[in-house]
């Protein structure tokens, strides 16, 4: 079996610990290959590398760092079809939407290349007179980015582009469930031009090397996306670090009478099962106006009785496997939640008795709100219908949970709309759009336990990864004092 470095200081290097693990294909449950078990002292090196490498990278004009970005952007191109095929291999998800993984990589290295040339502060007038002010953009220095296996490649790019285009030196550690995706990304990082120790990457368990990167002194700052419970974590073990979060969902699809029913099923359909309902963003609630309920389900089961589950590389393939078996047990303790709980199963609800770890597109319906299955993430195949008679009332459930992260209303009332634009506490909300597909040059991230405000892509991903200094320029060659002090 082929084995894997690390990368520090610009070079492939072994763990400390000597010690490997091994990433797995889940469509049938072999191993890939394997990695190093990095822990505290790798992270120490890697730490160590980096601010090495930190005074030439901040040193280097935005513009040029953002011409390494292109080339960037320009080798995943090259090597898209060969990345998405990784993806799917190591993770799971259908091969067209393992492309849209590595396009949003592409996208987003793009977006923040050209923010290179940007990269604005504020100028402002003064209250005195020959005074000048402005603000500027500074690295954090050297950040730490802790990314899941559900975008291993989307994901990881949405934190480095950004982080890289400000001036920041990087250690990276990835999910232990797809350290090949990040392996490849690094290779084509460093063919790209990154200097040696801008960018360093660290496989290895959460509990070692995670930890070891979250608690270190020397890391300004973290970047974290994955479980609610891990973002405590973070947060509780950061110390005075700027912690950005992007943490779980319930995301909701509100569908009102009057909707185009046609299009709420090709909305539900795809934010439920698409990536297999691994994504935070995935729709995992069904609120619906009781007038339209029977209809809207029965079509739904319709559609869901079709849907092909296997390997994603096929191409007769709907719905992938879920990443590992502890994926698997997860979603299948729900359902057994979901039926002690008193809801009642419209579809699936068992795991698949072949290699893999697949599990059958499950539906609830008569769910109540406050049942666990409709408060607390699932991350699978599985979605609760709870019906509801007003869009005041259908506001109330959506906002009844503990996450805030993305949210949909299917309408052809243009005020339903926008109450629900209004009143949804969410970081995203769609109208006649599901709950997933955010775009690279626009902020996501979630409101109340799905994040802590910070928000990646767009403008407001640089303020994840930069420092803004006030400057004031006195050229009235005498002490002025602000605040009109004499
Ligand atoms: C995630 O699931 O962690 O909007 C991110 C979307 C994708 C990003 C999902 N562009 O579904």
């Amino acid at each position: 079996m082929k084995s894997y470095k690390m990368f520090i200081g610009g070079k492939w290097v072994d763990s400390v610990s000597g010690k490997m693990f091994k990433s797995l294909d889940p469509s049938n449950g072999k191993p890939i290959a394997e990695f190093q078990e990095g822990n505290e002292k790798d992270i120490d090196r890697a730490v160590d590398a980096a601010w090495k490498a930190f005074p030439a990278w901040s040193d280097t004009p935005a513009p040029v760092r953002g011409d390494l970005l292109f080339n960037v952007r320009d080798l995943l191109k090259k090597n898209k079809e060969a990345l998405a095929r990784l993806v799917t291999t190591e993770m799971g998800k259908v091969l067209n939407e393992a492309r849209g993984d590595v396009q949003e990589a592409i996208d987003v290295f793009e977006y923040m290349a050209g923010e290179g040339r940007r990269l604005f502060g504020h100028t402002t007038p003064s209250e005195l007179r020959d005074k000048f002010c402005m603000t500027v953009r500074k690295p954090l220095g050297v950040v730490g980015l802790i990314t899941p296996w559900n975008f291993p490649i989307a994901i990881p790019a949405w934190k480095i582009a950004p982080a890289l285009i400000c001036g920041n030196a990087i250690v990276f550690k990835p999910s232990s469930d797809t350290p090949l995706c990040a392996v490849r990304l690094v290779e084509i990082l460093d063919e790209a031009g990154v200097p040696p120790g801008v960018v360093n990457l660290v496989t290895g368990p959460g509990d070692t090397a995670g930890t070891a990167l979250i608690k270190h002194d020397r890391i300004r700052g973290i970047s974290f996306t994955g479980s609610r419970d891990v973002g405590k974590f973070v947060v509780e073990n950061a110390g005075l670090k700027r912690v950005g979060l992007e943490l779980g969902g319930k995301n909701p699809i509100i569908i009102m009478d009057d909707a185009d029913l046609d299009l709420a099923l090709d909305g539900v359909l795809w934010g439920a099962f698409g990536t297999t309902g691994q994504r935070c963003t995935a729709a995992s609630r069904v609120i619906i106006h009781k007038n339209v309920k029977d209809k809207f389900e029965k079509m739904l089961l319709q559609k869901v009785k079709k849907l092909k589950l296997g390997s994603g590389l096929k191409r007769e393939t709907d719905v992938g496997p879920l990443v590992n078996k502890k994926a698997v047990e997860k979603v299948h303790s729900y359902t057994e939640v979901g039926k002690k709980e008193g809801a009642r199963l419209l579809c699936g609800g068992k795991p698949l008795s072949r290699p893999g770890f697949f599990y059958e597109p499950t539906i609830f319906t008569d769910v109540k709100p406050d049942m666990r299955i409709a408060q607390e993430e699932i991350f699978g195949p599985a979605i609760s219908i709870i019906p509801v008679g007003n869009i005041d009332e259908a506001i109330k459930v959506a906002n009844g949970v503990s996450y805030g992260l993305t949210s949909s209303i299917y309408t052809k009332d243009m005020r339903k709309a926008f109450i629900a634009i209004d009143k949804i506490e969410a970081g995203l909300t769609y109208v006649n759009s599901s709950t997933i597909g955010s775009e690279v040059h626009l902020p996501f991230g979630g409101v109340k336990q799905s994040g802590n405000g910070a928000r990646e892509a767009g403008i407001e991903g640089i303020f994840e990864f930069s420092e803004v200094k006030t400057v004031y320029i006195d050229y009235s060659g005498k002490l002025q004092k602000a605040q009109g002090i004499e």
